[in-house]
C-alpha cells in the first residue's frame, strides 16, 4: 500500500478488540465418605446456593457421580477449586472438585 492508494489511512475493518474470557465450570465429584451435611455446607458457603439448590446439586452428584456448582471466569474458578478442597482436607473429607474449559 503506498499514499496514493485511495484505501490509505482507512480502516476497512474492525476486528473485535476483547475477547470474552473463557469461562470454566466448577465441578464437584462423588465419594462414598464426604458427609452429605458437609457437601450442603460447602455448596452454601462458597457457592451462594440456596439450602434447597444446595441440597439438589448434592443429591445430582451423589446419584450421577458430578455436577456443577457454579461456571466462572479462570481465575475465580481456580480459588473456589482450592476453597473447596481446603475447607473439605481441614475438616477430613476425601470430596474432590475440579474446574474444566465450558
Ligand atoms: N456420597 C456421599 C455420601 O453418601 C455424599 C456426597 C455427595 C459426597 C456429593 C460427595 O460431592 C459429593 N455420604
Amino acid at each position: 500500500m503506498s499514499t496514493r492508494d485511495p484505501n490509505y489511512g482507512t480502516v476497512l475493518e474492525h476486528k473485535p478488540e476483547l475477547k470474552k474470557p473463557s469461562m470454566y465450570k466448577v465441578i464437584l465429584l462423588n465419594d462414598d465418605y464426604t458427609p452429605m451435611d458437609f457437601v450442603v455446607y460447602i455448596l452454601e458457603e462458597y457457592f451462594y446456593k440456596s439450602r434447597e439448590e444446595a441440597t439438589r446439586i448434592m443429591l445430582h452428584v451423589h446419584h450421577r457421580g458430578q455436577g456443577i456448582c457454579g461456571v466462572y471466569p479462570y481465575d475465580i474458578a481456580e480459588t473456589k477449586v482450592a476453597q473447596v478442597i481446603e475447607a473439605a482436607r481441614r475438616n477430613e473429607h476425601p470430596l474432590q472438585c475440579i474446574m474444566e474449559k465450558e
